[in-house]
């Protein structure tokens, strides 16, 4: 255990800073080992802060060199250094501090602060990394003018930058050169960025709607430049799309956006100077899959985004991520429904949502999307904040629809621009733009927990109504045991007998107002009562996921099969087969339990055959249709997991499904062959989904699975079908597995990137002995266990991606995680937090693999030393 438990910090105990600082001169000396920063902060009290308090500056891991105060430099008596901070009593309302620190970017091994990736150096400040680079109020409401000098040698760092725009730049001795930066727009220290190395950009312009042109640069090793192109087409939609649907647009003459190897997450919203991971960077199609394209195009446009919601207004405190993050993830989303299949993209939001989000929601580390108290603030980039945070804004553009959102949008920009501010801002800015009052909606940011929504309805065939009662309720959360009923818009829609969409009027209206509304839910139980209505309906509920909440309703097969053939809102159509195939698998697995043979469900088989034989639909949307539950989801819809058992099941029943409908998919499949090179666009990406799709049924037959997928490995001319057919191989005990794995290896083996997939493909096999794999894995020459892109396609992908060998019964996946985590935390706290979290669900799991996840817990808590990420994340789970 550690010395000394780390404590909470706690949203109720927020106070304004003492000090603010107006300006910053920063200064750096660069050398990878050793790199010297001087800072010269401008400082004033502030008058909503305590008077005459001490100013407190935060600092960890820094070598103080210099205090000087108003030039004169102080003796060390005068201020107090601890492992977190520099103190210093008794200044006057306004002063300048100037420090001297060193530091070692080269031994930085946690990447955050300045550290070195492949010969280069960056920097990640996000959430305190500032703290780790010089003293500083490293927090986001102390907001100042940034004016950064960097010196380097000029061989091995020939590019510098900062935020903002180069004002000086020329040579110093002894081959060193220098540039100077100045950022015009006050920021926190968290978007603080610096980048200096070997680099070759990729140029662009972009003319805004205002006239001004902006020089955009997407820098990249030399040799990885050409695979820029679709970022930067990415960037260029993002900007022209948040000026014509936000009227938002870029306020610097140029913009940054720098690919690094070394990265602990997808990237960076660096005012002007975006430090991305290279995985969400480089694209071309032999490398790229279509997924790895969408990312790059989301991510992207995420980043920029963050320019007017997350920089130019920011968070008052971190308790407010989600006021940045959820706004944003919401953004980029309307943005990706935009440039391709909107329906399409609305599924796989809410499959991560369902399965990632919903787990959390349930297990020891359930936060509310505006957390009350954290012990490390990186632990709480989290699902809930990003994701259900996006599903709360999405929720009040649904209430207020377009206009009121913009409407509201432009309040909030104009109100806040240049402040830190408070989620309370952001909604009362878009209920005051509207004159409504959303006061109810608070309530979505402070519970914690998944709202289930449960349904009754009852048809009454001689008044021609149809009942409709919504019952509302949230399970207690750790720390919450009282849950509130929340403001829900809950769309619907009712379909006849014939598949047609019935007019919706409720009792006290005088006439339907079309076929699809958003009800109001507001309390526990409510009922509606819909009129005209002689024949019983089938309602489709919760249209386009309108709500972040579980829903259950008592639909029979017949009428979900009907939904799933008719329903004209996408969602809601994928969402009944979804149920569907949830109600087979829970009946296999009670048959499987019981020792019974299993069956192919009839009544499922015939669904599933319609699906594939639905030519005019949309081929991506089939393939979401035809995509069974993930063995996740399936352990998350269950009240004691056992994932052996859900393993068998499913995949019996993709099996099954495959032998029962091996011609119209092998014709599918021939079908949708390509007739031309790659192109990266909606219809040709939804092609290649429901041709892989087809292919991964077919993988489970086999007399012909191994050959048809070696032949599209062998065939394929893009990193889309090459890849999902090694993912079907490696799942294999075949021949053609290790040709294929040796193949790839061979290709691909001086790309990191595109070697990640080999080491991922091997790590998510549900061969028995994919631990063993993974282990000599880690002993291969390519492993590289401090590159976080590597780690997690290896060992990331076993714990996350391979929930049958992980939760292996003999304990042997938790043993091996307990171990990969404790030795990650070492050097990566940020990292080994988020592998750790594989275990903290143990509760849910059946008895034995309980006793094993526990003890696996239990020994990282005993560790002699555990960082705070570590500690929060085990504590919590062992609480
Ligand atoms: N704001 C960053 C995430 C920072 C994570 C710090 N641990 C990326 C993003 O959400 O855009
Ligand atoms: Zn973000």
């Amino acid at each position: 255990m550690r010395d000394a438990t780390p404590r909470a910090v706690e949203l109720k105990n927020y106070r304004p800073p003492d000090f603010l600082v107006d300006s910053v001169r920063l200064e750096f000396d660069l050398e990878p080992a050793s790199t010297r920063v001087s800072a010269r902060l401008q400082l004033r009290r502030n008058p909503a802060g305590r008077r005459d308090a001490p100013l407190v500056l935060d600092g960890q891991g820094l070598k103080l060199r210099r205090v000087s105060r108003d030039g004169y430099v102080m003796r060390p008596s005068e201020y107090e250094v601890t492992a977190e901070a520099l103190t210093i009593p008794g200044l006057p309302e306004q002063v300048c501090i100037e420090t001297e620190v060193q530091i070692d970017p080269s031994a930085n091994s946690a990447l955050e602060g300045l550290y070195t990736s492949r010969g280069m150096l960056c920097t990640q400040c996000e959430a305190e990394g500032f703290r780790r680079i010089t003293y500083f109020p490293d927090r986001p409401d102390v907001l100042a003018r940034f004016t950064t000098t960097l010196r380097a040698e000029r061989a091995a760092y020939p590019l510098l930058l900062s935020n903002g725009n180069r004002v000086a730049e020329g040579e110093l001795a002894d081959g060193r050169h220098y540039a100077t930066f100045e950022d015009p727009f006050p920021k926190p220290s968290y978007l603080f960025a610096l980048v200096a190395g070997q680099l070759q950009a990729l140029h662009d312009t972009f003319v805004t709607a205002s006239g001004r042109t902006v020089q955009l640069y997407i820098h990249t090793e030399p040799a990885y430049v050409a695979q820029c192109g679709h970022a930067m087409a990415a960037l260029k939609k993002a900007m022209a799309w948040d000026e014509r649907v936000y009227g938002r647009e870029y306020d610097l003459d140029v913009y940054h956006v720098v690919a690094v190897d070394d990265f602990n997450m997808g990237a960076m919203e660096n005012k002007g100077l975006n430090i991305f991971n290279a995985k969400y960077v480089m694209a071309d199609p032999a490398r790229a899959t279509d997924d790895d394209y969408e990312f790059i195009e989301s991510i992207i446009a995420h980043e920029y985004f963050h320019n007017w919601t997350g920089n130019r207004i920011t968070c008052r405190d971190w308790f407010q991520l989600s006021l940045k993050e959820g706004l944003t993830v919401f953004r980029d989303q309307q943005f990706s429904a935009d440039m391709g299949s909107a329906a399409v993209k609305r599924i796989a939001e809410v499959r991560g949502l369902r399965t990632v989000q919903f787990a959390e929601d349930g297990g020891p580390l359930a936060h509310p999307v505006r957390p009350a108290a954290y012990v490390e603030i990186n632990n709480f980039y989290t699902s809930t904040v990003y994701q259900k945070g996006a599903e709360v804004v999405r929720m009040l553009h649904t209430v207020l629809g377009a206009d009121g959102f913009r409407r509201g949008t432009d309040l909030y920009f104009e109100r806040h621009d240049g402040q830190a501010v408070t989620v309370e801002d952001f909604v009362a800015a878009l209920a005051d733009a509207n004159g409504v009052d959303l006061a109810p909606f608070m309530a979505w940011y402070q519970q914690a927990g998944t709202p289930q929504l449960t349904v009754a309805h009852r048809h009454d065939a001689d008044a021609a109504r149809w009942y409709l009662t919504v019952h509302q309720r949230t399970a207690p959360t750790p720390g919450q045991p009282e849950k509130q009923p929340l403001p829900i818009p809950l769309a619907l829609g009712l379909l006849g007998a014939d598949g047609r969409e019935l007019p919706l009027r409720l009792a006290d209206e005088p006439a339907a107002v079309g076929t699809q509304r958003v009800l109001d839910l507001r309390s526990a139980e409510q009922t509606f009562v819909f009129e005209d209505l002689p024949q019983a309906p089938v309602p489709s509920l919760l249209r386009g996921f309108c709500a972040p909440v579980r829903l259950q309703v008592d639909l029979s097969d017949t009428e979900l099969a009907h939904l799933l053939a008719y329903d004209t809102d996408a969602f809601a159509r994928y969402d009944a087969g979804q149920q569907l195939y949830m109600r087979v698998i829970h009946r296999l697995l009670a048959a499987h339990a019981a020792g019974e043979d299993l069956t192919l469900d009839a009544g499922l088989r015939d669904a599933v055959g319609r699906c594939l034989d639905d030519t005019a639909a949309d081929p991506a949307l089939v393939a979401e249709l035809l995509t069974l539950p993930s063995e996740a989801f399936i352990a998350g819809e269950l009240d004691v997991v056992d994932p052996a058992a859900i393993h068998t099941v499913r995949r019996f029943l993709r099996s099954a499904l495959a032998q029962a409908l091996r011609e119209p998919l092998r014709a599918r499949y021939r079908a949708l062959a390509p007739d031309g090179a790659y192109r990266f666009e909606a219809g040709e990406v939804g092609r290649r989904r429901l041709r892989n799709l087809c292919l991964g049924y077919l993988a489970e037959l086999d007399d012909i699975g191994p050959s048809l997928c070696l032949e599209q490995f062998e065939a394929a001319d893009n990193m889309t079908d090459t890849a999902a057919a090694l993912a079907l191989l490696a799942q294999l005990d075949v021949p053609a597995r290790e040709r294929a794995l040796d193949a790839f290896y061979q290709r691909w083996q001086g790309e990191a990137l595109v070697l990640d997939r080999w080491f991922s493909v091997q790590a998510g096999s549900r061969r028995a002995q994919a631990l063993d794999d993974v282990k000599a894995l880690l002993q291969h020459p390519a492993y590289a266990p401090r590159n976080p892109n590597r780690v997690r396609a290896l060992v990331g992908a076993f714990v996350h991606g391979n929930p049958l060998r992980f939760h292996a019964p003999d304990g042997s996946g938790y043993a091996f995680v307990a171990d990969q985590v404790q030795a990650i935390d070492g050097f990566n706290p940020m990292l080994a937090a988020r592998l750790a979290q594989a275990l903290t669900r143990w509760r849910r799991y059946e008895p034995g693999r309980q006793a094993l996840m526990r003890e696996a817990l239990e020994r990282l808590a005993a560790s002699p030393k555990l960082s705070k990420d570590l500690y929060e994340v085990v504590s919590k789970a062992l609480a």
